[in-house]
Order: structure tokens, then C-alpha cells, then sequence
């Protein structure tokens, strides 16, 4: 079934100069890239993309960190597009993340964890209708 996801390359990776590298991955394993671009979120995209996190006590300072820097964000397709992209970045806590996955090559961090990935088809509806609005 092909589908489509979101990835968002997050401002500790860009300011690392990792962007090639990590769409590079996605481009080998076959994806195809319908959408690509960079952005700052203001703190409005931010506190709406988080959302399902609201009250959280790690809330404000997702909301600093992925407004603290530009980000790129991809609409990548290809069959079982959600869970393939989740199993390439790895564990939500980079360094507990898998070698041989994005988090686990490239980060060590939770708050600052290099990418995010939609979980879900209703997921990715949602994140991307903020990002590419
Ligand atoms: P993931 O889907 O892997 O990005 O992880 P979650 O949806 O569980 O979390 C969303 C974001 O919240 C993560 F990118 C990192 C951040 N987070 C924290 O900062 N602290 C936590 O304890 C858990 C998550």
C-alpha cells in the first residue's frame, strides 16, 4: 500500500550540518520526495504540531528547541511509508536509539533527537497540513 509521510530534519541536525546525510538515507532506501522544504516554526505551528503534548511537563521546552532554528520538513512516499520512516529514525531517546538508525547514528539526546517522523496516517493529515499550509 503506498503511502505517505512526514519527516522534519529538527534544528539541532541542521545546525549540525546533517540535512544531506539524512535525506540521503531516505532517497537510498527508495523514497520518493513530493514535497521538501525549509522553515522556521513560529510558536503558533510549534504549539499546534505538538498538541497531543500539551501539558506535558517537557511541553515549553519542545515548543524552545523546535522553534530555536530553521528545520526541513519532506512528504516522503512509498509502500508502508509510516512504519518503514519509524523504524529508520529509531527510539524517541536517542541514546537509548538503535545503531544503523537516525537517532542512533547521529544523536544522543530526547528533547534535541535530530528528526521527527508521523506515527500515523492521521498523524502525518495533521502535521503536514501545519507545515505546508
Ligand atoms: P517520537 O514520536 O519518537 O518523536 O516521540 P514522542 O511522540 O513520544 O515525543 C515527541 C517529542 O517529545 C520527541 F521528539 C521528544 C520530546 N520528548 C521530550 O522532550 N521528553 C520526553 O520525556 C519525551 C518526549
Amino acid at each position: 500500500m503506498t503511502q505517505r509521510t512526514l519527516i522534519v530534519i529538527k534544528p539541532d541536525a541542521v545546525r549540525r550540518g546533517l540535512i544531506g546525510k539524512i535525506i540521503t538515507r531516505f532517497e537510498e532506501k527508495g523514497f520518493k520526495i513530493l514535497d521538501l522544504k525549509m522553515l522556521t516554526f513560529t510558536r503558533q505551528q510549534a504549539e499546534k504540531f505538538y498538541e497531543p503534548h500539551l501539558g506535558k511537563p517537557f511541553f515549553q521546552d519542545l515548543v524552545n528547541f523546535i522553534t530555536s532554528g530553521p528545520v526541513v520538513a519532506a512528504i516522503l512516499e512509498a509502500p508502508n511509508a509510516v512504519s518503514v520512516v519509524r523504524l529508520m529514525i529509531g527510539s524517541t531517546r536517542s541514546f537509548e536509539a538503535s545503531p544503523g538508525t537516525i537517532r542512533g547514528d547521529f544523536g544522543l539526546g530526547i528533547t534535541e533527537n535530530v528528526i521527527h517522523a508521523s506515527d500515523s496516517e492521521e498523524s502525518f493529515k495533521r502535521e503536514s497540513a501545519i507545515v505546508f499550509s
